[in-house]
């Protein structure tokens, strides 16, 4: 197989969220780094325009989503399962909330408070980021900060009596919550309201204390050289389906339904009921197969 990629940054939260995963399964993976506001230019070449961190590239494969990322690790390195099936639906469940209420609570107040460790147009990016109308219905900063409070309470009730969230072993559950708590700690305001739940703490202590697998940084210039000089297997998984709405063949462009909506145009070689592989030829990297996942992605059909 060929190397693991993970194109992030050293403060991105959702790149922390695969790299603990990358320490439960001891995998050897090659860090590249990658601006942590637009453009990418090193980035946008491998997925045709998808700019959110982090990405996974192993050979001519790009992977987006971190909901993708990971079940693509699960399914390479079995050996070292992650989630029991029996606890996979209530970790997926608990990952999405993670991922996107958990997430909201906690980078809204964040922001504010980590100006020195980030570049000076970051505010300006990441409000970008945003659709108009979510950027108009904005909360009060206040607000935020106390719902991420009664997050905190429900992660600690859920935390009591286990060393993780769904028993005594790190699931998709723990990755999820852990990068999101793990960020906030940047912001003097939310470390204090965690570090009022000593259960909490111990627990972000288990999971870092994990480490980061078998990681070797890469220059971004490699990462591209090894897309170029790889050809993607186009093979469609045994689970792959006919979707009439989405069929094999057809240029589609995917974007994400929430923030950071910039497409990335394909042709569709496969498709199952959750995921989509498309295929693009890049000036700089050839002939790439870009997956995407279908939950929280709009696919809209072009000629
Ligand atoms: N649903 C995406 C969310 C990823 C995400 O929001 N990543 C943040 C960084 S941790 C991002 O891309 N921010 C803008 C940027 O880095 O350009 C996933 O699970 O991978």
């Amino acid at each position: 197989m060929a190397d693991v990629i993970l194109h992030h940054y050293e403060m991105s939260p959702f790149s922390k969220k695969v790299i603990s995963i990358f320490a439960h399964k001891n995998v050897a993976w090659h860090a590249v780094d990658q601006p942590i506001t637009a453009p990418k230019p090193d980035l946008t070449p491998l997925t045709g325009g998808y700019r959110k961190i982090p990405v996974m590239q192993i050979g001519a494969h790009i992977y987006c989503d971190t909901k993708l990322i990971i079940r693509e690790l699960e399914r390479r390195f079995s050996d070292t399962p992650l989630t029991p099936t029996e606890l996979l639906g209530a970790a997926e469940l608990i990952a999405d909330w993670a991922d996107h209420r958990l997430f909201a609570n906690a980078a809204g107040p964040s922001i504010f408070e980590i100006t020195e460790l980030v570049p000076p147009d970051f505010l300006s990016d990441r409000a970008a980021m945003q659709r108009p109308e979510v950027m108009a219905a904005a909360l009060p900063i206040e607000h935020v900060k106390a719902q991420f409070v009664l997050d905190l309470a429900m992660i600690n009730r859920q935390l009591s009596g286990s060393a993780f969230m769904l028993g005594e072993r790190f699931t998709l559950a723990d990755a999820a919550v852990f990068h999101v708590l793990n960020f906030a700690g940047n912001a003097p305001s939310l470390a204090a309201e965690i570090a009022k739940h000593a259960t909490i703490e111990k627990w972000l202590k288990r999971i870092n204390d994990m480490g980061e697998g078998q990681r070797n940084d890469m220059a971004t210039s490699e990462a591209l050289d090894i897309a170029r000089n790889a050809s993607p297997d186009y093979t469609p998984p045994a689970d792959a389906i006919a979707d009439e709405a989405l069929p094999v063949g057809q240029m589609i462009a995917i974007k994400p339904d929430d923030y950071g909506q910039e497409e990335t145009v394909g042709e569709i070689v496969w498709a199952t009921r959750e995921m989509l592989a498309v295929k693009r030829t890049d000036t700089q990297v050839g002939e790439v197969l870009v997956h995407y996942p279908r939950l929280g992605y709009l696919f809209e059909a072009r000629s």
